[in-house]
């Protein structure tokens, strides 16, 4: 049987990325749906790396395979670095990102592109069978654009615009935006991690 990882997510929009992310590792990639892991990890920490260690912590107690977690949001500099790591919970959780783009959009009207500066944060945490934690933070820069565009990704990808295209990330394919995403760098340095223990 091939080795396991479990995924500690419940983001199925994220699971996909992590499935490309890691596709080609000599192990099986499992969500936590999958290994029918159920847990419900109040995320109290400040900073991205905090949340992912947590994530992952409460669910390798569930488990001996490798767990992997993201915690990971959009940083507006105009806004002081708001959502942050209230991104899933920016206005309810349950709020639509068509709402929560627009809302964000108002926020900022008016203000010149020089000030629209925004990144995307990924904090990646791998927890070991025996104990040992890695964590490894990434981000994407770009900027928030004047209107939504774009279908592919989630969440905030169709407002944000990385500086390395002149378009949305949610108008780049997903082998165009996990090159260069905050998720994408993160995750391959956590690969490289996992490959030299194994
Ligand atoms: P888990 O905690 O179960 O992993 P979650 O959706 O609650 O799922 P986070 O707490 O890490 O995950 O919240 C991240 C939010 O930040 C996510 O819901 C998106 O709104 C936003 N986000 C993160 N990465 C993104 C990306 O690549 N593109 C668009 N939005 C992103």
């Amino acid at each position: 049987m091939k080795n396991e990882i479990v995924f500690a997510t419940g983001n199925l929009d994220k699971m996909r990325e992590i499935r490309e992310i890691l596709s080609g590792m000599d192990f099986e990639i499992r969500s936590m749906k999958e290994a029918q892991i159920v847990t419900n990890v109040e995320e109290t920490g400040e900073t991205f790396e905090e949340n992912a260690r947590l994530k992952a912590e409460a669910v390798a107690k569930k488990t001996d395979a490798i767990v992997i977690a993201d915690d990971s949001g959009l940083e507006i500099d105009y806004l002081n670095g708001e959502p942050g790591v209230y991104s899933a919970r920016y206005m309810g959780e349950d709020t639509s990102y068509q709402v929560k783009n627009q809302a964000l959009l108002d926020r900022l009207k008016g203000v010149p592109k020089e000030q629209r500066s925004a990144r995307f944060v990924c904090a990646v945490a791998v927890a070991f069978p025996d104990g040992e934690m890695i964590v490894r933070r990434e981000t994407m820069e770009g900027y928030i654009g004047e209107a939504p565009a774009g279908e592919n990704g989630f969440g905030y990808d169709p407002i944000f615009y990385p500086t390395a295209y002149g378009c949305s990330s949610a108008e780049l394919s997903s082998r165009q935006k996990n090159e260069i995403s905050h998720r994408g760098k993160a995750l391959m340095a956590i690969r490289k991690e996992i490959e030299k223990r194994i």
